[in-house]
């Protein structure tokens, strides 16, 4: 059908109508429970579910063929946070021409019905502008503010003329009471060439600001930035990291063998902090980014005290192919009054999904799964150890 003023109205119910059907959609489990969280049915956010104005001119003067004129690749790496009761993903949404940006989607239960708000966000820009944005991690600081920490990307200054691959990545601030306005603070500095996937720790330590880092060498390479860092700085609004700490190391046939990086701020829970993080490893395919859990010390963030071996998730089904293949990434979850947990994740840079499960479950999960013995025999030993203790108490109670 032509898109003439005659007949736009009906059009535009189309698209509307569409979109409403998608966004209001209700998710269920997925079926595949294995005692420590729930996957869900389908994802919480893709590339459909911004909304139809974004990407049309409805105007049929001026868009005769209703063609979308800005066209979304992906919505992937949100960032998450529960304010009144209501679950708020800050996504990261990829357009067409490869710049990403971030836009607020809201949730009245935090497994369906996401819908963006009519704009993104027009973050303010620093003297030094970026190229593009992407990745923020939320933190609910003690000082009352709402921090978003994101990841800048400029040309490399020393690149040559023929290189135009060649990044600097950096780590952007914002600050924000509402999640509608967002004051934009001077970017990180610390003693590295490049920064990415920094979170601000939500509590002061020492009366100072704390930070997860990843420094790194390269664009891609974390190089000899050997894992994820942790530093203090005295000020945020032109925050300097001076020390730079490591708090959990890449490591030899690991799934954080080639690098590793924070994903969202940690949950504070009564045996220590919690914390989610990708791990990526090195395969013929390519690389591949799954997602573990640790837990630190309360007394200091920056020990690790408990870490499971080998991966809590990873690419499953359809999350295992997209722009960038055989990719989990997360740098957002939420906790509620109950004890529950939304763990927000993106599949392969191309869509976000939900996965929950309890505070309760995931310390059982990270103080009680076996530790990493670094050897296949080790390997072995952990599961001759549960077969013979299951073949004993399977003889006691039959
Ligand atoms: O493409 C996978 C991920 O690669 C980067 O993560 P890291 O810095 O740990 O390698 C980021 O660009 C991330 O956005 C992306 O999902």
């Amino acid at each position: 059908m032509e898109h003439t003023m005659k007949n736009a109205t009906i059009q535009v119910e189309q698209l509307q109508e569409q979109y409403e059907q998608l966004v209001q959609r209700s998710n269920q489990p997925a079926g595949n429970y294995n005692g420590i969280f729930s996957r869900y049915k389908y994802p919480v956010l893709t590339a459909a579910h911004i909304p139809f104005f974004w990407k049309y001119d409805l105007d049929p003067r001026t868009n005769p063929y209703l063609q979308e004129r800005i066209g979304i690749n992906a919505v992937f790496n949100a960032g998450a946070i529960r304010l009144n009761g209501k679950f708020y993903l800050v996504a990261r949404v990829e357009c067409n021409d490869r710049k990403s940006f971030f836009a607020v989607a809201e949730s009245p239960n935090g497994i369906d019905n996401f819908r963006f708000r009519d704009y993104p966000i027009a973050l303010p820009q620093v003297a030094d502008k970026e190229t593009n944005v992407y990745d923020m991690r939320l933190t609910l600081h003690e000082d009352g503010w709402i921090y978003g920490l994101f990841c800048v990307e400029r040309r490399d200054p020393a690149a040559t003329a023929g290189d135009q691959s060649s990044a600097v990545a950096q780590c952007g601030i914002v600050r924000t009471r509402d999640l509608i306005a967002w004051e934009r603070l001077p970017d990180l500095k610390t003693s590295s060439p490049q920064q990415r996937n920094v979170v601000l720790h939500p509590e002061w330590i020492n009366g100072k600001y704390a930070f997860y880092t990843r420094p790194q060498d390269g664009f891609i390479e974390a190089g000899n930035g050997g894992g994820i860092g942790f530093g203090l700085a005295d000020d945020i609004t032109s925050a300097v990291i001076h020390e730079e700490q490591l708090l959990d190391r890449k490591m030899y046939h690991t799934v954080y063998e080639a690098k590793n990086g924070l994903g969202p701020a940690p949950i504070k829970t009564s045996k220590g902090w919690l914390h989610l993080a990708h791990g990526v490893r090195n395969t013929a395919a390519g690389l591949r980014y799954t997602l573990y859990v640790f837990i630190t010390s309360l007394e200091n963030p920056a020990e690790v005290i408990y870490k499971p071996a080998g991966y809590f998730m990873a690419p499953e089904g359809e999350e295992r192919t997209g722009d960038v293949s055989n990719v989990l990434f997360s740098n957002g979850w939420v906790t509620d009054e109950g004890g529950n947990i939304f763990v927000y994740y993106a599949s392969s840079d191309t869509r976000m999904h939900v996965a929950t499960t309890t505070i309760d479950r995931m310390l059982d999960y990270a103080i009680n799964t076996p530790a990493d013995g670094f050897t296949s025999d080790s390997t072995v030993q952990r599961i001759c150890g549960q077969v013979s203790k299951n073949l004993d108490f399977i003889k006691l109670t039959t």
